[in-house]
């Protein structure tokens, strides 16, 4: 053990790093041997790169000769042949048991100031429902109505992957089989200070960040899950983010449009509602698909580019829902080492000079991370990016209030479910700006979608005043 730290030091010392020994001599044994098992996790020259990339200087554009907007197929209407065609090529994946799911929740989710995972947050201001129990419900919902089960694979990173495995035991893995709900872990990235330092936040404890969503993809390989969706028969992957309730979280259309029109990785965007709006933008670089994130729109200004009436010429806005095939996966596992990293400024608790946590007020400290939809460059098709009702489809929770909020989370589910209701032949009563002013919550284990909702509640007799809650067993309340 004295041999590895030995080592260690003398590798931290050429890294320009020892300073993370400041505290050596007060640690015990056990949080010697935890400070070194960290500091054997990093990949030092990687890490210094990234230093020498983002903190010592300024990365530069990629120089893209062409940066086009990405064709996007429209959400469906009736009549729509290629749609039909697809619901049914989908469907049909979903009977003989070949999809599977993946919802990355390793992320730390500061914005939302929630101490616990992010999917616990009781996202239902009328039940408290959590995000999790929303996602399960969904689920459970698929595997009625395919009769197949669709497997569980969640990613969690080291600071929530305890509170979230006990959140799911705790709630009895929400009426799902444990051994198809089937964590894995990402890995992590130490954070530096603007000298491009690695940050204590105990005397024994590096300040570290999980290595983006980008994670899952040798998260998946690396853990087994890879193995395990094969053994099911499992070739295909639905993937989505735990903040949005609101996701499809496995659509038979995007699904069948995927496994006809593609078959790698294809994605679900959204119009963006504003230049500025904080999602990726999907656009086609030099005839490669890519996302290009928000926060790096000033390096390509061309995706800022508005037309003559000023409409937005790149629209096609990130919703974080994919599918991916489970060989794509294995293929893109070999080429993570080329993914490119991503860089961000945040707030980091740290130990003063003398010993002190300290929790600033302004960003101290460089997150590095890989995303995911760097994947898509990758694919061996034309990009397969479908539209979506944003309504139905996307609300985001990023923050407590305004844009992409718990509150927008609640006005959107009531707006959704008021409307089933109102075609029901529900009376919901409404304020002058056309509010429901009455508590409504649909499980999407009872319905998923408007159409479910009318066929299942055809007859009933609604109430007259008070209350609408409909739990998963199906029962008004
Ligand atoms: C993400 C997208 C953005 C847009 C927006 C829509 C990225 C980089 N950007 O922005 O383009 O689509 O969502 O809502 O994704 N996560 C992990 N491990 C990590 C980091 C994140 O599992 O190391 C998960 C996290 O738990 C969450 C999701 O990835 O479910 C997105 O993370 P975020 O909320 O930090 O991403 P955001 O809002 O910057």
């Amino acid at each position: 053990m004295e041999a590895t730290q030995d080592a260690m030091r003398r590798k931290l010392k050429e890294f320009g790093q020892d300073h993370v020994f400041r505290f050596w001599e007060q640690l015990d044994a056990a949080g010697r041997a935890s400070l070194t098992a960290q500091l054997e996790d990093i990949d030092f020259p990687l890490v210094q790169k990234l230093v020498d990339t983002w903190v010592a200087d300024t990365p530069s554009a990629v120089p893209f000769k062409t940066i086009e907007p990405v064709s996007i197929i429209p959400v469906p209407s009736p009549g729509d042949v290629a749609a039909a065609e697809a619901l049914a090529a989908g469907e049909a994946a979903f009977r003989a048991g070949r999809v599977g799911l993946v919802l990355v929740a390793g992320g730390q989710g500061t914005r939302l100031g929630f101490p616990g995972p992010k999917g616990s947050f009781p996202i239902s201001g009328v039940t408290g429902r959590t995000l999790f129990e929303f996602h399960a419900d969904k689920i459970c919902n698929l595997q009625n109505r395919y009769g197949q089960t669709l497997p569980w694979y969640i990613m969690v990173g080291e600071s929530n992957e305890a509170a979230t495995k006990y959140f799911f035991q705790e709630h009895d893995n929400f009426g799902l089989n444990e051994a198809d709900v089937i964590f894995f872990k990402q890995s992590m990235m130490p954070c530096v200070d603007g000298e491009g330092k690695f940050i204590l936040d105990a005397p024994g404890h590096l300040a570290m960040n999980p290595n983006g969503h980008g994670g899952c993809i040798p998260g998946l390989v690396e853990s087994g899950i890879v193995s395990d969706a094969r053994a099911r028969g499992i070739d295909t992957l639905s993937y989505f983010q735990v903040d949005n309730w609101a996701a499809n979280i496995a659509d038979p259309y995007f699904i069948g449009y995927h496994l006809l029109r593609g078959g790698d990785m294809s994605s679900k965007s959204n119009a963006k509602i504003s230049l500025r709006e904080p999602v990726g933008v999907h656009c086609v670089c030099d005839g490669v698909a890519q996302v290009i994130e928000y926060t790096e729109l000033d390096i390509y200004p061309r995706l800022l580019e508005t037309d003559a009436d000023g409409a937005m010429i790149f629209p096609a806005g990130n919703t974080a829902i994919h599918v991916l095939s489970v060989d794509f996966i294995e293929s893109v596992y070999n080429a993570f080492q080329d993914f490119p990293w991503h860089c961000s400024h945040k707030k980091v608790p740290y130990l003063n000079g003398s010993g002190a946590l300290v929790e600033p007020d302004t960003p101290n400290a460089f997150k590095f991370e890989t995303f995911v939809f760097d994947a898509l460059r990758y694919i061996n098709h034309p990009p397969v990016v479908l539209d979506i009702d944003c309504t139905t489809e996307f609300t985001p929770t990023k923050q407590m209030t305004g844009n992409d909020s718990v509150e927008t989370a609640r006005i959107t589910m009531v707006k959704m479910w008021s409307g089933w209701l109102e075609e029901a032949g529900c009376l919901v009563l409404r304020d002058d700006a056309g509010g429901a002013t009455i508590d409504i919550e649909i499980s999407p284990r009872f319905a998923l979608d408007r159409a479910e909702f009318l066929a299942k509640t055809e007859g009933w007799d609604w109430p007259s005043e008070g209350r609408i809650i409909i739990g998963p067993d199906g029962v008004l309340r």
